[in-house]
């Protein structure tokens, strides 16, 4: 498919009709209110729609059990604007993501422009959202209600943010990056979706300018045609349609930066049930997750005969050292073999073979430690934004 015909099919169906309901298709998260229709976007499978405007989707928890890497046509939507998202109008050719502020000279670059001028790097990392799985925080809290689905892991290929803004100058003394996507709000009180880094994390060399995801352009949803890519960091630093990085020299204090998307200043990041943080910061690099993939809540498997459960683990950048299995509710835990390294970044998927030897009810549990030895808690963990669910994650099973 050509790029101006994709561009056209991604632009106009989401216009004319906000996805298309297929028949009846829904699926139950399992807390109040989990009931979600499955949604065809351009694109995209049908997915688990959260909200229409913005547009809100969830990936299907089955699909992470088909492959390591998630496919682009299932992978979770976020946007925040609840008009123009995604942009209208997005041109793959004469796109330019400006660069200016603390710059030697202000300078624009199409997508060409980036892959001719640049070295053209991968990386496998995990887009997570900082709320995914709020909808499983007791008591509840205001936001998104999110089973776990609101995270994904691909291959991203773009250039180094690094390269782009050393070529450009950057001025002694700036202390971050500001970065603007093309969707923006048009009632004034509702403020621009805006994220800023540290200069230091914007020059190490990993975060990216991204155009291509899993081998392709990257889908119009997931930010076509450039996206910042933070490997180890939640999503929502990963600013979509990015066409303006602005070098500054004090730090930005919009309201996605001061206000939203903060965490309380504590230890894991979390405060008694119902209490307000004394301090808080912006939310930041991933803690360490766990599920298991190949079996769900009420599945059955047979008596004495051994099945092998799988699943997946990943940290914020550190890598995962070790995959602890548990098929008795969390009294006994064996290690899992871990599969293929795709680096710190990506998914991990993991293996163990069980044999029920009981009929009835088992709880498998799941528990990842990483390489700087952070692991999840046994209870969830808790404040008020509904962030960085990571407890020790079960699925009860029938064995007969
Ligand atoms: N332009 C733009 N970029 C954005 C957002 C947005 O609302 N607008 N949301 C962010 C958030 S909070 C998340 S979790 C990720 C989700 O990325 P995805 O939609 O590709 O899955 O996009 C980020 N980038
Ligand atoms: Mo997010």
């Amino acid at each position: 498919m050509t790029l101006s015909r994709r561009r056209f099919l991604g632009n106009a169906g989401l216009a004319a009709l906000g996805g298309v309901a297929g028949a009846a298709d829904t699926v139950t998260l399992p807390f109040e209110n989990g009931e979600r229709p499955l949604v065809k976007y351009p694109q995209k499978r049908p997915l688990v729609r959260l909200t229409t405007r913005p547009p809100q989707l969830e990936t299907p928890f089955g699909v992470f059990n088909e492959s390591v890497l998630t496919p682009n046509d299932a992978f979770f939507v976020r946007y925040h604007l609840a008009v123009n998202s995604p942009p209208q109008g997005v041109d793959g050719e004469t796109f330019r993501v400006q660069i200016k502020g603390k710059v030697n000279a202000p300078v624009g670059f199409t997508v060409a422009e980036l892959k001719k001028n640049f070295e053209e790097v991968e990386v496998v990392a995990v887009n997570q959202c900082s709320g995914n799985g709020r909808g499983f925080f007791q008591p509840r809290v205001a936001g998104g209600q999110m089973g776990n689905g609101a995270m994904g892991n691909a291959r991203w290929r773009g250039v180094r943010l690094a390269d782009v803004l050393k070529k450009c100058g950057v001025a002694a003394g700036a202390r971050q990056v500001v970065f603007n996507g093309m969707d923006a709000p048009t009632l004034p009180p509702t403020p621009d979706f805006i994220k800023a880094l540290a200069t230091d994390h914007a020059l190490d060399g990993e975060v990216l300018l991204a155009y291509g995801m899993n081998g392709e352009d990257l889908p119009l949803l997931n930010g076509y045609p450039l996206r910042l890519v933070v490997p180890g960091y939640y999503g929502t630093y990963w600013i979509k349609h990015l066409n303006e990085i602005t070098v500054a020299d004090e730090n930005f204090t919009g309201f996605w930066m001061s206000t939203a998307y903060r965490i309380p200043d504590t230890d894991g990041a979390c405060i008694a049930p119902g209490t307000t943080p004394k301090s808080t910061v912006p939310i930041h690099r991933m803690n360490v997750r766990s599920f298991i993939t190949s079996l769900a809540d009420g599945d059955k498997v047979r008596l004495n005969q051994p099945v092998t459960v799988r699943g997946i683990a990943f940290d914020g950048g550190h890598g995962i050292r070790e995959v602890l299995f548990s098929d008795d509710g969390g009294r006994n835990w064996r290690e899992a073999d871990l599969g293929k390294d795709l680096g710190n970044y990506s998914f991990r998927e993991w293996t163990i073979a069980f044999t029920p030897k009981k009929a009835g009810e088992r709880e498998l549990k799941v528990k990842a430690t990483n390489r700087l030895g952070q692991s999840q808690p046994l209870e969830p963990l808790w404040n008020p934004a509904g962030y960085m669910r990571n407890v020790v994650e079960t699925v009860r099973v029938n064995a007969a």
